[in-house]
């Protein structure tokens, strides 16, 4: 399949400068593309993956990503997609987001191919060094008030006001544009719709300062909708970071595995590089068995190897298979932290202590009367083994790596005390 057949068939094309010369040019030559990613956070997160992935689809038809760091834009803020200006951040605090994301970015290209290797970039190094009046001379004079007026991201924008930092961000990102065409021959920038935009500005500008005829390219990507109408990529703790220290391949897993039925081949086709047979397949699979899931698993499958890497999935596997029959012994301590995160959990001090006042402690019974009438009617197990002793001291229940009890009442509620 041609690379713009699969990307259609994916789902993946939103707009386009024109489809059919692209679709030219990439069949005549390799292309060198790029998509920028801005420093607003110390990591990434999965509004970010369609636009990774696309890079390292076209590295792998042969064409060369470049995966733009914005240390510079960072500094000034996108309005797209903003109802409001946003905060400034310090050029420290900037510089170090940047640093994060450009090791997040890297581990989904390859830098080591041989004719096509992925370039890290980051606009800091051109931007820090524009002085203002070659600037405006420069590159302002290519910019008309009407046409910047026009642009969504600042009309939009016009009543509830804007700065004029933030009104002047579409022509930084067009002369990045412009400077990756110098520098690397660049002649396509790709980005999710919100950057449409800024993107169109940029071939503008490359065409007028350069006086080029050629063709100039820009694609976008759709947003990712739910068949619920609720915002894709959002968990009760708030946003699905690519950081495993921020939420962890466990939590991650969980998060594709709940895919809606209504989704999950819609998913499967953006954001995994499972062929279309294997998509059909698995299509075919909802709908005679859909208890099975099978789907979802695939999905929570690719996604989290994708991401966090083999050992990390069987991890999340193993959690989610000891949660699911109720068997938490078999786990590892670094598993149990991983899988209870979001449970109850308290330390207890002195391994003397009766269990009655830990259920107290970690919040399973409100007194020492309710936590003895649990565990009398064996609705308390520690480890997966049922305790109704209610004078039994912890020392002489059996930790998992002599670090934690589970604590489970009734069929669901867990909490977790860690010994020290
Ligand atoms: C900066 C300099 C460039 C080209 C692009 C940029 C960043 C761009 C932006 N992008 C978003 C971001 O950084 O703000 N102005 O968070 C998001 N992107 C990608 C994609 C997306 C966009 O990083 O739609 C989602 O991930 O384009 O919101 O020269």
């Amino acid at each position: 399949m041609r690379l713009l057949e699969d990307l259609a068939y994916r789902g993946l094309i939103y707009q386009s400068t024109d489809q059919e010369k692209l679709d030219e040019r990439l069949e005549r030559e390799p292309i060198v593309l790029y998509c920028g990613f801005d420093p607003t956070a110390d990591s990434l997160h999965i509004g970010h993956l369609l636009p990774i992935l696309m890079l390292r689809r076209f590295q792998q038809y042969g064409h060369q990503p470049i995966a733009l760091v914005g240390g510079g834009t960072g500094l000034i803020g996108d309005p797209s997609g903003k109802a409001t200006e946003r905060t400034l951040n310090t050029k420290e605090v900037v510089e170090g987001f940047s640093n994060k994301i450009r090791t997040q970015l890297s581990r989904f290209l390859d830098f080591e191919k041989a004719e096509n290797p992925a370039l890290l970039a980051n606009n800091h190094d051109w931007l820090g060094e524009l002085d203002l009046i070659s600037f405006l001379r420069d590159v302002g004079k290519h910019f008309s008030l009407n046409y910047m007026l026009a642009k969504e991201s600042v009309n939009s924008r016009l009543e509830k006001g804007i700065s004029f930092t933030e009104f002047s961000y579409m022509i930084l990102q067009s002369y990045d544009y412009l400077e990756l065409h110098r520098r690397y021959g660049c002649e396509l920038q790709v980005g999710g719709s919100d950057q449409w935009g800024n993107i169109t500005a940029g071939t503008e500008l490359i065409r007028k300062s350069d006086n080029k005829s050629d063709d100039l390219f820009g694609l976008t990507i759709p947003l990712v909708t739910k068949s619920d109408g609720t915002k894709f990529g959002k968990t009760e703790g708030g946003a699905v970071w690519l950081d495993a220290d921020k939420t962890s391949p466990y939590v991650f897993y969980q998060f594709w595995l709940n895919t809606d039925d209504a989704d999950v081949i819609k998913y499967l086709k953006y954001f995994t590089f499972l062929s279309k047979d294997q998509i059909e397949d698995l299509a075919q699979t909802l709908e005679t068995a859909p208890e099975e899931r099978k789907a979802q698993r695939t999905l929570a499958e690719e996604m989290t190897r994708l991401v966090h890497g083999e050992a990390a999935l069987s991890r999340a596997q193993n959690i989610t298979a000891a949660l699911f029959q109720g068997k938490v012994s078999s786990l590892t301590a670094s598993e149990i932290s991983e899988g209870f995160q979001d449970v109850p959990s308290s330390t207890i001090e002195g391994i003397e202590l009766p269990l009655v006042d830990v259920l107290i402690q970690v919040g399973a019974a409100k007194s020492k009367r309710e936590a003895r009438e649990f565990m009398q009617n064996g609705a308390v197990t520690v480890n997966d083994e049922r305790v109704t002793d209610t004078s039994i001291l912890v020392n002489t229940l059996k930790a998992i790596d002599d670090k934690f009890l589970v604590i489970r009442r009734g069929k669901k509620k867990y909490f977790l005390a860690a010994l020290s």
